[in-house]
């Protein structure tokens, strides 16, 4: 008996041993998030070395940039020296291949195709956004070690076989208030940079507030020189130029990135009619705000100036914004009646139409008559967001009880508020936006985003506590489908995550839901 457990004991070890020396072998135990459509292992292992290069198929600038990405993130660590060379003829083994395929009708826009052999690294995609994505999964698949930015040891060993990968909707967005708080550009990037590794394509920026104004707007100065001097708590506030605002769009698309800005309006206004008294029903302008308030504010929505405004602060908007859409706000309009908001949406809507971009709004605009390709934001009331349903318009789901980031985790949590809930881990993760409002149904829904209010937080590292763990969970919602998603073995690879978040330095709540692993 004795022997025979020293037998046991001696094979586990020598498994050990060898799984450590070899590397990992079963594709499927990897912990990618989130979690791909079909994973099939072959056994093996590939292993990168200082021979290791990145290989793209045919002279493309924008291939070229894909694979220069993934050179920039696995060089500092494995200090393997990949570059990146066109391919003239069939690869030799020991390298990673990029290239667009023929058309494969199942990946469609943003998905992938991942063959690892014991030689090589293949990666193809109908576009480049799909081989973007694919490379997060590379990424993913390295020890989570390669995420540092300083030398760190070696084996670069990826398990082999073929994960083939695509997304449930199409828009994976989070959104970010710069205006109760004001984020710099390097924080903003820094977040688009977190987004595009969990294959999150959107970045929705709240760029106006009562609390401030965070865009210039060359046509009407005094909304940044004055109304974004200042941020909650009296702080100083801050805004982008539009050539700074320019560069977090540019650095975005690089990653596949979609930045929609947001002017918030009638209500949430209080930045604006601080800097402009003709905007002001009264013809006065308020006092600089610094609390945390809702509803206080509304536009004149029956002068004609304000619209002139309004179309202003759209065109130079739409003329820095590639992306389709501008989102106009709308909640929480508490001082404009309901006759005044009505014709207000609406005219602000054509505005918005006739400077080349569609319409975003809180799921209040559905309340108005929605223009086509009008999108409703559904945050508050279901009853809202069925209506613009009920009106043929698409539902963007972030409901503040389940996709709220600046939603505390539990009563003890350092940040955050709790107004709409107490959001865990598990409650973030365990929802599906295709079943949540039984009226809303998955053809309605565009996607998902998950929003960031910044009342209580004012650096990265702050909003941070309140985006991680809970990202990874919203990012797999939006891209695997709802049978694939179990919280029990979800939250497995969650836990592995830990290691990468410490080695990104992103500092992450440790719930204790998950067993993270201890180093
Ligand atoms: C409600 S969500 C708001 C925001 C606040 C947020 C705080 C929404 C459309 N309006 O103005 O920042 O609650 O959680």
């Amino acid at each position: 008996m004795k022997n025979q457990s020293r037998i046991w004991a001696f094979l586990a070890l020598t498994a050990l041993f060898s799984q450590m020396a070899c590397g990992p072998t079963n594709l499927s135990k990897e912990n990618i998030i989130p979690k791909p459509v079909s994973t099939t292992p072959t056994g093996d292992s590939f292993g990168m070395t200082d021979q290791t290069n990145i290989y793209i198929q045919g002279e493309s600038a924008e291939l070229q940039q894909i694979g220069q990405f993934l050179a920039d993130k696995l060089n500092p660590s494995t200090g393997l020296g990949l570059d990146v060379k066109v391919i003239t003829d069939t690869p030799t083994p020991g390298n990673i291949l990029l290239a667009l395929s023929e058309n494969d009708p199942e990946l469609g826009e943003e998905g992938y195709e991942l063959t690892i052999t014991n030689e090589m690294i293949k990666l193809t995609a109908n576009k480049p956004a799909g081989l973007f994505h694919g490379i997060q999964t590379i990424r993913q698949l390295l020890p989570a070690r390669v995420e540092s930015t300083s030398a760190e040891r070696g084996p670069w060993k990826i398990a082999t076989g073929t994960i083939r990968d695509y997304p449930v909707y199409a828009y994976r967005g989070a959104m970010l208030d710069v205006a109760r708080h004001f984020f710099e550009v390097d924080e903003v990037k820094a977040y688009i940079d977190q987004l595009a590794y969990y294959k999150m394509n959107v970045l929705h920026l709240h760029l106006a507030d009562d609390q401030g104004w965070r865009i210039e707007i060359k046509s009407w100065p005094r909304l940044t020189e004055y109304g974004g001097k200042t941020e909650v708590g009296g702080g100083v506030g801050g805004f982008y130029t539009q050539a700074e605002y320019s560069d977090i769009v540019k650095y975005a698309q690089q990653r596949y990135v979609t930045i929609i800005p947001e002017i918030d309006m009638p209500g949430h206004t209080n930045a604006a009619l601080a800097s402009y008294p003709e905007l002001n029903i009264s013809g006065k302008s308020p006092e600089l705000y610094t609390g945390i308030e809702v509803g206080f504010s509304t536009l004149a929505t029956h002068k004609e100036v304000t619209y002139k405004f309004i179309d202003d602060v759209i065109r130079e908007l739409a003329a820095i914004t590639p992306g389709p859409y501008i989102h106009i706000g709308g909640d929480e309009s508490h001082s404009t009646s309901i006759e005044d908001y009505i014709p207000f949406v609406n005219r602000v809507q054509d505005i918005v139409i006739s400077h080349g971009k569609k319409v975003l709004g809180w799921d209040e605009i559905a309340l108005t008559t929605l223009k086509p390709n009008t999108v409703v934001q559904y945050w508050a009331k279901a009853e809202n967001a069925i209506k613009g349903v009920e009106q043929g318009a698409k539902v963007l789901m972030s409901p503040a009880k389940n996709a709220y980031l600046d939603m505390q985790y539990d009563s003890t949590s350092t940040y955050g508020l709790h107004w709409a809930a107490y959001i865990e881990v598990d409650k973030a993760y365990n929802w599906d936006p295709a079943t949540l409002v039984p009226e809303i149904k998955k053809e309605n829904i565009i996607g998902i985003e998950a929003a960031l209010w910044s009342e209580t937080i004012s650096k990265l590292e702050e909003a941070e506590y309140l985006i991680y763990p809970r990202l990874p969970g919203y990012a797999e919602i939006g891209w695997t489908p709802a049978s694939l998603r179990k919280w029990d073995e979800y939250k497995g690879r969650l836990a592995r995550h830990g290691e990468r978040f410490k080695a990104m330095n992103i500092n992450f709540y440790p719930s204790k839901l998950v067993k993270w692993d201890k180093k």
